[in-house]
C-alpha cells in the first residue's frame, strides 16, 4: 500500500513517519512555568479545549453565513462542508468587499478576538501584561484548490521584538490533517542557520515574493532533516506560537472548509508594528 500523499500548494509530500510527527500535547493542569518551559523548548504549545467549542463554532457559522448557502452543503453554515460550487462575483479572499474583509471588522468576530481567555494565556507567556494586536487574519481555504500557507516565520512578516510578540493559531471549527491542518517545524525556532540555508536554496513557487521560505515542504524536510509536527485539531484547541517558528499547512482534501485565525499580542509596552495596528486586510501588503 502507498503512503498516503498531502500536497501544499501542489507540492506533494508523503504523510509517512520520516516527514510528520506529533504535536506535543500540554496538559490543560499546568502551571504558568511548566507553559513557558514548554514553549521555550518546542516553540510552541498545543492547548485542547482551550476555548469553548461553541463560541469557536458560532464563529465559524456567523462568517460562512456571509457566503451563498449554496457554496456549503445542505445549508449547513455551522459544519461548513464545501458543496464543490465556489462562490462567484466575489473580489479576492479578504480585500474590500469579500466577507473576510468585512467580517474580521464584525462585532462577533472582535469579541472573539478578545475572549478573555486568550488574554490570561497571553499575559501567562509574557509573566505580564499584554496587548491585543489588532490585526487579525482569517484564512479560509476550499477542499481541492491547492491554495495553502507556504513556510513562513510570523517574525518575517510582524515587526517588535520577538520575545514579546505571541501568536494564537485558531482553527475555526474542527480541522484535521487532511482538512489543511497547521503544521510547525521540529525544533525550527532554535536553529538559528535554518531560515537562511533554506531561504538561499528552498524551490520557490512565487518569485516575486520573498517573505514566505518555500511551498515545497518536503524539500524543507529533506534539506533541515527536520519533521513537521502536526495533529487532528477540534473546535476549541489552538496553538501558541513564536515569531521563531517555522510553520505552513497542507492543500485541504477533505469537504470540511478550512478556517483560521491568528490572534496576536504583544508585551504591553515593547515597541510595536505600527502596520498591525489597522484591521487585516489580504491586500494591505503585509
Ligand atoms: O492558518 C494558516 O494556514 C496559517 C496562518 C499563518 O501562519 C499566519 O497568518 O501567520
Amino acid at each position: 500500500m502507498h503512503a498516503p500523499i498531502l500536497t501544499s500548494n501542489g507540492s506533494p509530500i508523503p504523510f509517512t513517519p520520516q516527514y510528520f510527527g506529533d504535536l506535543r500535547e500540554t496538559d490543560a493542569k499546568a502551571s504558568a512555568d511548566e507553559l513557558r518551559a514548554q514553549y521555550q523548548a518546542d516553540g510552541y504549545v498545543l492547548l485542547r479545549n482551550a476555548l469553548p467549542a461553541q463560541s469557536v463554532w458560532d464563529v465559524r457559522e456567523a462568517y460562512l453565513k456571509r457566503f451563498d448557502p449554496g457554496t456549503y452543503k445542505n445549508g449547513d453554515a455551522r459544519r461548513g462542508e464545501f458543496s464543490g460550487k465556489l462562490p462567484t462575483g466575489l473580489p479576492m479572499h479578504g480585500t474590500k468587499g469579500h466577507p473576510a474583509y468585512e467580517f474580521v471588522r464584525s462585532e462577533i468576530f472582535r469579541a472573539f478576538a478578545q475572549i478573555p481567555a486568550l488574554h490570561v494565556l497571553a499575559e501567562t507567556f509574557f509573566d505580564g501584561a499584554a496587548s491585543l494586536i489588532r490585526r487579525t487574519p482569517l484564512r479560509h481555504f476550499y477542499p481541492g484548490r491547492q491554495v495553502a500557507s507556504r513556510a513562513h516565520l510570523d517574525r518575517t512578516y510582524i515587526g517588535g521584538v520577538e520575545a514579546d510578540v505571541v501568536t494564537a493559531w485558531v482553527p475555526l471549527g474542527d480541522c484535521p490533517i487532511r482538512a489543511g491542518a497547521l503544521l510547525y517545524l521540529d525544533e525550527s525556532h532554535r536553529d538559528v542557520d535554518l531560515e537562511q540555508t533554506v531561504r538561499e536554496k528552498a524551490p520557490k513557487d512565487r518569485a516575486n515574493d520573498a517573505r514566505p521560505l518555500s511551498h515545497d515542504l518536503k524539500w524543507i524536510s529533506d534539506a533541515t532533516g527536520k519533521r513537521w509536527l502536526t495533529t487532528d485539531y477540534k473546535a476549541g484547541d489552538i496553538v501558541i506560537h513564536s515569531p521563531a517558528i517555522v510553520h505552513a499547512s497542507t492543500d485541504a482534501q477533505i469537504d470540511l472548509m478550512r478556517l483560521s485565525t491568528d490572534i496576536r499580542f504583544q508585551r504591553a509596552g515593547s515597541p510595536s508594528d505600527a502596520r498591525w495596528d489597522n484591521d487585516w486586510s489580504a491586500d494591505d501588503g503585509y
